[in-house]
Formats: C-alpha cells, sequence, structure tokens
C-alpha cells in the first residue's frame, strides 16, 4: 500500500535547483493524496500571514509583508498532513492490536489519518478502546497522585502553543517537579547553553531584517532547503546584493547551492535560478571546530602583521576590550593551534580556510546561521562557542546585519522555552511564580530527555504524559526504550495522528486527541486563538479556522486544564476552566509572569511580522557573570567525542525533504536522488572501494559505542555521494536504534546524532 512497496527504490543524482518546479510537483502529488477539502486549499492562503495560521511545520520568522503565498513545499505538506480526510477512528482499532500496528511503518501509521476520540488502551485484547474525557482526566489524576512525583515526567513537543506550554509547565511544577524535557533538548539546547553562558541570551540575537544589512553570511550544517526553506527567499535576496554565503558541510546540499523561487513567475518562466553558496566547504562531520579555529588562527596572523606594518588591525579591538573578557586565553589557544591538526581535524586544505577567513576579514557585518550540524555533536556547546568566539572576534554581534542565527526547529519550540517549559529552575522566574499563584515552586533540576530516558530504562520514572511528539521514535537508544516502555505505570499521549511511541502500552494508557493548529477551537467565550513564538523572538498570533478532524477533540489548553483540575489542590489564583473558556486570561497570566517580554501580550499578538520580545545581547548588554560577551578555547578541534580507528566511520543520521522529523510524508529525497526508499547509506566513493563494496549493495551498520553494546540497522543501499571520506549519511529516527544514550553533547545533553560511532557489515 506504501510507496515503497509498490515502486523499487531510484538512486540517482538530482540535477534541478531548490524550490522550482520540483516543489510545485512535488506538491501537486501531496495534497491530493491527503484527499483535501476544497476549504483545505483555502487555508494554504491564510499560512503565514498576520490573521492567519502560523505554519505547523518549521520556526523560521514570518515576515511583516507576507508574499501572496508565504508558505513552502515543506509548509503545505505540513498543512495537508493535518487537514487530511483520512481518519484513524475506534473502528479501525477494533480491527488491529497494537502487536500487529507495530509491524507498520512510521508512514502507515500516520498517513492513515487524524484520531477523533479519547482511547484507553484494554491489556486484556491488546486494542485501544474509545473512553469519556471525564474518565480518562479521573483515571489519570488518580493515578498520578500516590506517585513520587520526582517519578513523572512531563515532555513535549516544540509545536504546542505558548498558552498550551505555559499552562502544562504550571501543572508540573504546582504538582511538584520539574520534569518537563522537551525535543529542543534533542535539538537546540547546545545553543541555549552556549549562547547564555557567553552572551547572556539562550537564543540568537538577529531578525529578518538583519538580511538586509549583513553583507557575508557563515552557513554551518543547517539543510536550508529542506528544513527551512522559507530562508531561501532571504538568502537569494541577499545573493542578489552581492552577500558572500560561505558554507560548511559535509554533504552537497542542493537548498545550499541553488534556488528556483517558485513565487518568481520569471525564474520559474526562464528556468532561471540563483547560486546560493559562494563557497561550498565540505568539512568532516564533526570537524567545525577545527575549521573555525582555522579561520581564527589566519585573523590573529593577519592582525599580528597589520599591525606591526603600522595597519589597522584585523580583530576590532575596541570592541574586544570594551564588550568581552577571556580573549587573551582564547588568543593564545589559537595561537598554539597547529595547522597540522587544524587541516586533519577539519578535513579541509589550510587554502580553503584561507579563503573563508579572507572573506570574513573583509566583511563589515556577518551572521552565522546554523543547525543540527553544530548542535548535535558531543562537543556542541564547544561548536557554539566558537561561533561565537569568531563573530566577537570582529565585533559581529549587536549591531545590524551580524551575530548567531540558531535556526531554532519545531514552530513553537523556542517559545516553550521561553514559557517555563524547562527542567532548569535558572531559566525560570521562580519567586514571581510563587507570588502569583502562592505555591511552592520546586528547586530541584527536572529530568532532560536523556536522563528521563535513562529513568525509563532503570525503572525510576513511573509515569510519562507527553504532549505532543514522538518521544520513543526520537530519541536515541530505541530498542532499550521501547523494552522498558511497559514497565511504566502511566503513559499518556496527546496527539493529532497515531505514531509508534503509542503503540508501546504502560500499566495504564490513554491516548488522547486533540486540535491541530489550523482548527477552529472554540470555547465558552467563542473562538480562541494562540501564539507562538519563531526562532528570532518574534512573537505571533494564530487563529485556526479549518473544520475540526472530529467533533470529539479537544484543544491543548482544555486537554491540560481537565487534567489539571483534578489532579491538583483548588487554588484560587489559578482559574483551570476559565483560563480554557478565554485564552486572553491565560495570556494575561504569561504576562505576569514574563512583564518584559510579554508586555500588552494581547494587543500586540497579531501585528504583522510578530512583536519581539526583545533580546539584550542584541543590544550589547550582557547578561553574563562577568558583564562582558566570554570568549571561552574550545578543548580540543575534534567535536565527535571518540577517536578515529580503523573501519569506524561517523554517522550523520539525516532529514530527508519528505518529512518532519518522525512523520514520514513519503519516500522521495528529492534533493538527494534519492526515490522510493529511505534505507539509504551515503557514502563515499573511496570507502566505497576501499572498503569491498559496491554500489547498490545492501549492508547492515553496527554501534561501535565505547560500551560494546549490540546496537545494529539492517538492509541500507549502498549510494555514492558527494560526502567526505569517513562519513555516512543515512536517515533519522530509522537509524536511531544505533545511539548509545551515553553518546551526546557534554553539558547540554543533546544525543549527538550528526557523529554516531559505526561499522559497516556486508
Ligand atoms: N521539512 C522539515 N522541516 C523541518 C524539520 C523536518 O524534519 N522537516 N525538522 C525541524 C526541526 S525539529 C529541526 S531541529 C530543524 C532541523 O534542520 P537542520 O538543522 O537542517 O537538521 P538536519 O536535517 O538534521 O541537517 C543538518 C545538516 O547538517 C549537516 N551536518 C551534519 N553533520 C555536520 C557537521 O558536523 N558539521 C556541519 N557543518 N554540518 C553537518 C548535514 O549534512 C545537514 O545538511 O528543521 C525543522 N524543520
Ligand atoms: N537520530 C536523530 N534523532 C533525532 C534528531 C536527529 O537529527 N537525528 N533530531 C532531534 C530533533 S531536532 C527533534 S526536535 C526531535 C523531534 O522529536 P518530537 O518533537 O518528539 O517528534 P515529532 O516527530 O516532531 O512528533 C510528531 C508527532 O507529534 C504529534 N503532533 C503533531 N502535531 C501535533 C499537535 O498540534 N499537537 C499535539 N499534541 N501533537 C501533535 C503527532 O502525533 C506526530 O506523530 O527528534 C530528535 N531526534
Ligand atoms: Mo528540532
Amino acid at each position: 500500500m506504501t510507496e515503497q512497496k509498490s515502486d523499487s527504490p531510484d538512486l540517482s543524482p538530482f540535477a534541478g535547483p531548490a524550490g522550482g518546479w520540483g516543489s510545485v510537483r512535488s506538491l501537486a502529488e501531496i495534497l491530493p493524496r491527503e484527499k483535501i477539502p476544497a476549504e483545505g486549499y483555502r487555508e494554504l492562503v491564510r499560512q503565514n500571514k498576520p490573521d492567519g495560521f502560523q505554519c505547523v511545520s518549521c520556526a523560521w520568522p514570518k515576515p511583516a509583508k507576507p508574499h501572496p503565498a508565504e508558505f513552502c513545499e515543506e509548509g503545505a505538506k505540513a498543512t495537508a498532513w493535518e487537514l487530511t480526510s483520512y481518519r484513524t477512528t475506534p473502528e479501525f482499532f477494533a480491527e488491529h492490536t497494537l502487536t500487529e500496528l507495530r509491524g507498520w511503518t512510521d508512514y502507515e501509521l500516520e498517513q492513515h489519518g487524524r484520531l477523533t476520540q479519547p482511547l484507553r488502551y484494554d491489556p486484556a485484547t491488546d486494542k485501544y478502546v474509545a473512553c469519556g474525557w471525564e474518565d480518562a482526566f479521573d483515571e489519570i489524576a488518580r493515578e498520578l497522585q500516590p506517585l513520587d512525583p520526582r517519578s513523572v515526567v512531563f515532555y513535549s513537543s516544540g509545536r504546542t502553543s505558548l498558552e498550551a506550554s505555559y499552562m502544562y509547565a504550571l501543572m508540573a511544577r504546582m504538582y511538584g517537579n520539574q520534569n518537563l524535557p522537551d525535543s529542543s533538548n534533542m535539538c537546540h539546547e547546545s545553543t541555549s547553553v552556549g549562547l547564555k553562558a557567553a552572551i547572556g541570551v539562550p537564543v540568537g540575537t538577529t531578525r529578518l531584517e538583519d538580511f538586509e544589512h549583513t553583507d557575508m553570511i557563515l552557513f554551518f550544517g543547517q539543510n536550508v532547503g529542506s528544513n527551512a526553506p522559507r530562508m531561501l527567499h532571504d538568502l537569494r535576496a541577499c545573493r542578489k546584493r552581492g552577500v558572500e554565503i560561505v558554507t560548511f558541510n559535509p554533504l552537497r546540499e542542493r537548498g545550499l547551492e541553488r534556488f528556483t523561487d517558485p513565487q518568481n513567475p520569471l525564474e520559474m518562466a526562464t528556468l532561471g535560478e540563483t547560486r546560493i553558496s559562494t563557497q561550498y566547504h565540505q568539512l568532516r562531520a564533526g570537524g567545525d571546530l577545527g575549521a573555525m579555529m582555522g579561520i581564527a588562527k589566519c585573523l590573529v596572523e593577519w592582525d599580528d602583521a597589520a599591525l606591526a606594518n603600522g595597519r589597522e588591525g584585523v580583530l576590532d579591538h575596541a570592541f574586544i576590550a570594551e564588550h568581552t573578557t577571556g580573549f587573551d586565553a582564547f588568543v593564545a589557544a589559537v595561537r598554539a593551534a597547529d595547522w597540522l591538526d587544524i587541516t586533519r581535524e577539519s578535513g579541509l586544505a589550510r587554502a580553503e580556510i584561507e579563503e573563508s577567513a579572507r572573506l570574513y576579514a573583509k566583511a563589515t557585518a556577518v551572521m552565522a546561521i546554523y543547525g543540527m550540524g553544530i548542535t548535535q555533536h558531543v562537543k556542541g556547546v564547544e561548536n557554539v562557542r566558537m561561533i561565537v568566539n569568531l563573530l566577537l572576534m570582529r565585533g559581529n554581534i549587536g549591531k545590524p546585519g551580524a551575530g548567531p542565527t540558531p535556526v531554532r526547529g519545531h514552530s513553537n519550540v523556542q517559545g516553550q522555552r521561553t514559557v517555563g517549559i524547562t527542567e532548569k529552575t535558572e531559566l525560570v522566574p521562580v519567586e514571581r511564580i510563587e507570588a502569583q499563584y502562592g505555591f511552592h515552586c520546586p528547586r530541584e533540576k527536572g529530568l532532560d530527555t536523556v536522563e528521563s530516558c535513562r529513568g525509563v530504562i532503570d525503572g525510576s520514572v513511573r509515569a510519562f504524559v507527553a504532549l505532543g511528539g514522538n518521544f520513543l521514535r526520537a530519541v536515541p537508544e530505541t530498542a532499550a526504550m521501547e523494552e522498558a516502555w511497559p514497565r511504566l505505570r502511566l503513559s499518556v499521549q496527546i496527539a493529532t495522528k497515531l505514531n509508534r511511541n503509542h503503540l508501546f502500552a504502560g500499566a495504564v494508557t490513554y491516548l488522547l486527541p486533540c486540535l491541530g493548529r489550523i482548527e477552529r477551537d472554540v470555547q465558552a467565550s467563542g473562538p480562541q486563538a494562540v501564539s507562538v513564538e519563531d526562532s528570532t523572538g518574534c512573537i505571533h498570533g494564530s487563529r485556526g479556522k479549518a473544520e475540526p478532524a472530529s467533533p470529539h477533540l479537544r484543544s491543548e489548553p482544555a486537554i491540560v486544564a481537565g487534567i489539571a483540575v483534578r489532579l491538583l489542590p483548588a487554588n484560587p489564583a489559578v482559574d483551570w476552566t476559565g483560563w480554557v473558556a478565554d485564552y486572553a486570561t491565560i495570556r494575561d497570566a504569561i504576562e505576569r509572569t514574563y512583564p518584559e517580554p510579554f508586555k500588552d501580550f494581547n494587543r500586540r499578538m497579531f501585528e504583522p511580522g510578530g512583536f519581539w520580545k526583545g533580546n539584550k545581547a542584541a543590544g550589547r548588554v550582557w547578561l553574563t557573570p562577568s558583564g562582558k560577551a566570554e570568549f571561552l578555547a574550545p578543548t580540543g578541534l575534534c567535536a565527535t567525542g571518540f577517536d578515529d580507528a580503523e573501519g569506524r566511520y561517523r554517522l550523520m543520521t539525516l532529514r530527508s525533504n519528505d518529512q518532519f522529523n518522525t512523520t514520514i510524508y513519503g519516500y522521495h529525497d528529492r534533493f538527494r536522488g534519492v526515490r522510493n526508499t529511505r534505507d539509504v547509506l551515503f557514502m563515499n566513493a573511496n570507502d566505497i572501494a576501499k572498503a569491498g563494496l559496491s554500489e547498490g549493495q545492501i549492508v547492515a551498520l553496527e554501534s561501535d559505542a565505547q560500551d560494546g553494546m549490540r546496537r545494529a540497522r539492517e538492509g541500507l543501499i549502498v549510494m555514492p555521494y558527494s560526502i567526505p571520506e569517513g562519513c555516512l549519511g543515512a536517515y533519522y529516527p530509522e537509524c536511531n536504534v544505533l545511539m548509545s544514550l551515553d553518546h551526546h553533547a557534554e553539558q547540554s545533553h543533546v544525543p549527538a546524532a550528526k557523529s554516531v560511532p559505526v561499522r559497516i557489515r556486508a
């Protein structure tokens, strides 16, 4: 029934640009496949408009003056995925046991359509059975009440609105823990930790208008064409102005090479395209520290020479003196770094590094854009610190057109952290919450994602509540996690579609279906709107108008409140039911807890382009312990956390352009020339020859982690690809079974998904 089964794999290079006719064709396949009603096509036009809904795909900012159709191929797919006319009803569950459904693919599970009714797992028949909302809430509260709060996890995925997230975090804290891991723990937590320490804010400092002022972009480890396609418009505009875009990425990614704007009739008609990257450096996975150290070394050497000759320095000495600390120790490390180590670790020639450094030394306003290629490494936090080091050397933070620009993942993942979804006490205004609500707010650090997994495996976690996401599929060590999940006392999943996590039950298990953001949400006071924060700290209102997938669905705020009123002792300061009746009152509560970022929240939430919550570092106010921006020398030049060895490869687990995380839309990865399969192993041709393999051969990957545990992924087709020797690429989440829980970023605990040590078995 799936495309994979009906069509055989086709692996051949893709010649076209990102965007262009290929993306129009791809949409023409997907929209009818979901049997979207005509009303759904109208919804597409409202996507990312100030009075419309905010796309449920990525977190890239929405401009104040949107295009007539301000959406991309990926956003349209995400909308179609939610508006699908397919349904997964109680009748479906009457026909299928969970054991049987565990044999289905991720694609088949979600493709079956939207969940329609609350469900309770019946262990006797191994099936989900429809239940009532009130019964569900009652039993969940009854199960949670006697448990030690430390044994309960409240996970969330970054799609949930600011309103629901705020309520969810408050419920956890009133219950007695801050075990509030979220998808950000697997994603940009290295950014939150690294930027906070270096410049005092956990988020990037740039906004959309900075693209108009920049004259150079450093682009590290982000696959823009697939994962933030709307940014291609901003990059294209930069290229038209002659902005240099210097890319560091082990893979040749089409979106980083060239782009045809599907919204530009002239480009479409003439098959014109814009070259995106002006330099493209294919470094080794985990080689960014080496490459950046090389650039820093060039700058320092040229600075020395310039000063010795009485010329102006290459470094911004005035900025460094006024605004930074740690410079001397950092420069000492730069001077001590050896070019042999730099070229070996980065995999780049010295001339290549010098070429990028030369541009950087000339540029007056530089943005550093980055994604998972930076954060998902054992040295992910050091990677982020090194990006900041480079920017600080030439004063590239806190002026127009310059600054760190992490590309966040889920559409509200950054906002969730802003309103209290965090396991870290220092990120929460504890006293203000206590004053506002009159309860003792927990101080004990909560469990993050990796710690929650450990707790599930060792049995110390007894209950797991998930507000969205597909935790069990997204985390490392998936085999052991699936084995351990049934030992949970309680498993509660709030979701829109069936996914693999839902097929693993605890002793008591609920699957609760919720409204999506695109759908009309009517409460006691009338139709409601919600809000999200984009990658640049701008907050947008979002109004769903589509007919809900089922009359039985409840909104996320209503579900959280349903549990909270039964779980917690009555508190006159928290009116859960009143909040649900009118979401504006939740926003008032958010504003009281976070008065600065959310000033006049209700009044401003529909401002075109969103309202900016502010950013101290962008104004060169450094909220660090030293009161300055802090340089920090890296501890080494390799980000992988393991040594090279004969036969050991660095596996990068990647997204295709036909998926949203664990949601698989289809089996094509157009830009990488893959059709009808996800069982691909991208490999350098020399490595294929050296290993005695051949193109198209089926191989297995085996974990080569220190712990010696057996982990394997079978059935991968070898595909020669433009990728450095010693590095491999394959798709997430199918490869998560290869990842050890211990292989994560130091400090941030982000699983090191971009350098998994593996061996190949023929
Ligand atoms: N359509 C769509 N959009 C999405 C998502 C999706 O799945 N589908 N996911 C969303 C989410 S949650 C997130 S976090 C983002 C993810 O978006 P990205 O940050 O783009 O994440 P990945 O697809 O994992 O790709 C990472 C890129 O890093 C490169 N890379 C790997 N290792 C290294 C390295 O060591 N150094 C460097 N310099 N580069 C490296 C890879 O070749 C790849 O191009 O996208 C969001 N948007
Ligand atoms: N190996 C490897 N592992 C990775 C990564 C990697 O690059 N490599 N990337 C990591 C990253 S960056 C991330 S962010 C995580 C993603 O981890 P998660 O955020 O946990 O996973 P998603 O796949 O985004 O979740 C998809 C599910 O969300 C539910 N859903 C969709 N919309 C809604 C909604 O509106 N409300 C609710 N309640 N539920 C909804 C649907 O049921 C759907 O099945 O994965 C991480 N894991
Ligand atoms: Mo993410």
